[in-house]
């Protein structure tokens, strides 16, 4: 539809042009459009947001404009947040899950709305934020009687700290009581082989299929 994709082109422009009142305004338009929060939300800011990521690879902006676009993103993600909070809680999924970014890296958008998603699902969810070491993971998961570990990383060299959440949980002989998902950009189901967790996803949606589908 012509006005749905106006309105996406609009989020992607909010993002662009680092404007926070547009990029919630944009976000509320979507909604009331009737455009799917998921939709909008990777349609709309994800595709401009990762846009911005590959114009600060090739120097054609600065860190600063990056974090002003981040700031637009994260304030439009928030008009959409309770949306896709209220997409169908299914009272059959459950699980507790202890989720944060690991060490050393401060990205943190994805992960919550994988959080948010996860919550309106139906898991009960323990999110330790960003710069996250690995043992707090296991001492907040053993604490709280999760059977879920979730951890999030961005960058090439931070998604190394996934592996030794493993490496941990094996050497403590407590890796059969955890499902572990990694996620992230770099994160690929090749990693998740690698490092030999339990799950990956691409995006929040895959987290909560692959999750909805364990059977460990
Ligand atoms: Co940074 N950054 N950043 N950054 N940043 C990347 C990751 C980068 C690819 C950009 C680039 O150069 N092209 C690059 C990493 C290169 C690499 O390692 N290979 C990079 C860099 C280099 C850096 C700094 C080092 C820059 C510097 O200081 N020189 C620095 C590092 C700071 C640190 O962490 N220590 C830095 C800083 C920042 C900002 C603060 C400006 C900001 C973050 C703001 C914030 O998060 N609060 C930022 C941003 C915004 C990005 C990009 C542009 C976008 C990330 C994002 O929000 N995407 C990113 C480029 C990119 O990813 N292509 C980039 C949108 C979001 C919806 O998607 O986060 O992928 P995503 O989450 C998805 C899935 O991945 C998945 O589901 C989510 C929702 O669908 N998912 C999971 C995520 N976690 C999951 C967990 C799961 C399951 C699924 O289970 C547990």
């Amino acid at each position: 539809m012509a006005e749905h994709e106006e309105i996406l082109e609009r989020m992607r422009a909010s993002i662009v042009a680092a404007d926070e009142t547009e990029a919630m305004a944009a976000a509320e338009a979507a909604l009331a459009a009737g455009i799917e929060p998921l939709t909008a939300l990777e349609e709309g800011f994800a595709g401009a947001i990762r846009a911005q990521g590959e114009a600060f690879s090739n120097l054609d902006i600065f860190l600063p404009e990056l974090v002003l676009s981040a700031k637009a993103m994260q304030a439009g993600v928030s008009v959409l947040e309770p949306a896709l909070k209220a997409k169908g809680i299914d009272a059959a999924r459950s699980g507790v899950v202890v989720i944060g970014t690991v060490e050393g890296d401060l990205h943190d958008i994805g992960k919550n709305i994988v959080v948010a998603m996860l919550r309106s699902a139906g898991y009960e969810v323990h999110d330790l934020g960003t710069d996250v070491p690995i043992p707090n993971f296991i001492s907040v998961a053993e604490q709280t009687k999760a059977d879920i570990i979730g951890l999030s990383a961005l960058l090439s060299t931070t998604m190394l700290r996934q592996k030794d959440l493993i490496e941990l949980l094996n050497l403590k002989k407590i890796r059969e009581d955890f499902f572990v998902i990694v996620g992230g950009a770099p994160v690929t189901e090749a990693w998740m082989n690698e490092i030999g967790a339990d799950g990956y996803g691409l995006d929040a949606h895959m987290a909560i299929e692959v999750l909805d589908s364990r059977t460990k």
